[in-house]
């Protein structure tokens, strides 16, 4: 398998993934400005959408969308419990995802655009903020150690990656202790260590 992906961004959901699961795969970096690859290819070539991630799952043979890519790595060794199978446990797992991808993702995404005055970044923030009060409260209420159950899995990934997001825009992530307490959990994972520095996100 073949991952293209920009440092930090979305795609270090599905990077941590892979490095879950037992499965050789190659790392593409593309440069989201000239959406070209490392080596020069025209990104659009190979996704049409030009965003990441992309999965190259054979030659050939193209996954984009985090809410596809995440839950396909998710289910590759189902020994390992990453996603539940089929049932209420794995619409969990897909609820979560979409909440994650079509909302949080976005308000966080806001930011990465067009620069914003002051009046519409205190928008974002407020806005990333009603979302992360949400999932907060949902943690506090559950008494699982992960998103969904107590494994680790795909949406704990995606929620690590996005409030990561918090520094870039000078957003305050500390009023939510559940999410830090399960994001601390996510960061300690080797998955995660392994992705990060291979990103070259931390030394
Ligand atoms: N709907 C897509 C969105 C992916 C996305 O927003 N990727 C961002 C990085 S986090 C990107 O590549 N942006 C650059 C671009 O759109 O050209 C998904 O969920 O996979």
């Amino acid at each position: 398998m073949k991952l293209y992906y920009s440092p930090g961004a979305c795609s270090l959901a599905s990077h941590i993934i892979l490095n879950e699961i037992n499965v050789d795969f190659d790392l593409v970096r593309v440069d989201l400005k000239t959406h070209k690859t490392e080596k020069g290819a025209d990104y659009y070539e190979i996704n049409p959408k030009g965003y990441v991630p992309a999965l190259e799952i054979n030659p050939g043979l193209i996954l984009t969308e985090n809410v596809a890519i995440l839950p396909f790595l998710a289910q590759h060794d189902p020994k390992q419990d990453l996603i539940p199978p089929s049932g209420l446990g794995r619409a969990k797992v897909l609820e979560w995802l979409g909440y994650l991808n079509s909302e949080l993702h976005d308000a966080y995404a806001v930011f990465f655009g067009a620069p914003l005055n002051d009046d519409a970044k205190a928008k974002g923030y407020a806005e990333v903020d009603r979302l992360l009060s949400y999932i907060d409260n949902a943690i506090g209420e559950s008494d699982n150690d992960y998103l969904v159950d107590d494994n680790f899995g795909p949406a704990d990934a995606y929620l690590f990656v996005l409030t990561n997001w918090s520094k870039a825009i000078g957003h305050d992530l500390t009023p939510y202790a559940n999410i830090n307490a399960l994001c601390k959990k996510v960061a300690e994972r080797q998955s995660v260590q392994i992705a990060m520095r291979d990103e070259g996100l931390i030394p």
